[in-house]
């Protein structure tokens, strides 16, 4: 799936030339800048930095868990996907910072786009990707030649944005706690930057996934289905062709439904794929992105584990991909 959207969004990239800027300063609830905040209410804000994520203190505190410092085995010596370089396993130490204990919410990012006039990627490029029994039945037809080659499940829909994820007849009004969507590395950067905090790297989040647990398969252990319970969002049926919904949802859930691990965080596997702050192989243009998504099954994309990993072009946006947000203890 990911290499057809890397595919499709690199010929539909644009490059996106930034001034370098800090991020920080654009943060009217932050303390960590003594500047200005020039721009924080104009459209301008699109035009503000990529550059290396500043650090800053002072930001929201509820709704994140502090995770102390510690070493912790990533990554796995039983990789299910050899090419995703999930081993070999490996002991990593992280420092102590704070996670979401949810990923971004339609309401939160809604708060940010407000204030900012921020405009996403995928409302510059005029579309996003989506999965093909989300598409409106009115519009199959119409649709039904912009499928991707080899995923032909995933459809390049026009006015597909976070505001209208299935198109300009959607809206997100009855899904305010659900995860924001379409949305791309930048997108996310960019609204972690805003609250003040960033992206987490992928050690941070496996080691919050994993929540002291070692070498586990998933955030609670290594049954998919604790006591016959559903833990995690995901595909159950026949991928990709029926989905029984047997935990409840077809697609996204809300941000704070489904047990939280022991760290308190929840939807770590499944609901939605989200962006890290690393790059994927050294491709400072491809972002590594972790948890998998309400589409993924055990027979095409066991990738809702701890150690599993993936990655798409910063660029890209889809309707299973959002971000949740870490900040720095100092
Ligand atoms: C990680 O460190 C622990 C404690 O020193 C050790 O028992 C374990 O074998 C190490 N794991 C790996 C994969 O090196
Ligand atoms: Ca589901
Ligand atoms: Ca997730």
């Amino acid at each position: 799936m990911y290499l057809i959207l890397l595919y499709l969004t690199t010929v539909l990239s644009i490059s996106l030339i930034y001034a370098s800027d800090c991020g920080c300063h654009l943060n009217r609830n932050s303390q960590c800048s003594n500047e200005e905040p020039h721009n924080k209410y104009s459209k301008t804000f699109n035009e503000g930095g990529d550059s290396d994520t500043k650090t800053c203190t002072s930001f929201d505190k509820s709704d994140m868990v502090l995770i102390e410092a510690a070493t912790f085995e990533m990554g796995t010596d039983k990789p299910v996907f050899e090419s995703d370089h999930e081993g070999p396993a490996r002991n990593v130490s992280v420092d102590s910072f704070y996670l979401d204990k949810f990923e971004v919410s339609n309401g939160k990012f809604s708060e940010f786009v407000l204030k900012t006039g921020y405009k996403t990627e995928a409302e510059e490029f005029g579309d996003s990707f989506i999965f093909e029994m989300l598409v409106p039945e009115s519009e199959r037809e119409k649709y039904k030649d912009f499928r991707a080659v080899q995923a032909p499940w995933w459809i390049k829909m026009k006015g597909v944005t976070w505001k209208h994820p299935e198109g300009e007849g959607s809206t997100i009004n009855d899904r305010l706690d659900h995860p924001v969507i379409h949305v791309s590395w930048t997108d996310a950067k960019k609204y972690c930057e805003f609250v003040g905090k960033r992206l987490p790297t992928e050690a941070e989040w496996e080691m919050a996934c994993r929540a002291g647990l070692r070498q586990k398969l998933y955030p609670w252990g290594n049954k998919l289905t604790p006591k016959g319970e559903h833990w995690a969002n995901i595909w159950q049926g026949d991928f990709p062709l029926t989905n029984t919904a047997e935990d409840g949802y077809l697609s996204t859930a809300p941000v704070d439904s489904f047990p939280a691990n022991k760290f308190g965080l929840h939807h770590m596997a499944g609901n939605v794929w989200e962006w890290t702050q690393d790059n994927w192989l050294n491709d400072p243009d491809a972002k590594v992105k972790k948890g998998g998504s309400y589409l993924c099954h055990e027979s095409y994309c066991w990738r809702y584990r701890c150690a599993a990993r993936s990655f798409n072009t910063k660029d890209s946006s889809a309707g299973n991909l959002g971000f949740r947000c870490a900040g720095d203890v100092k």
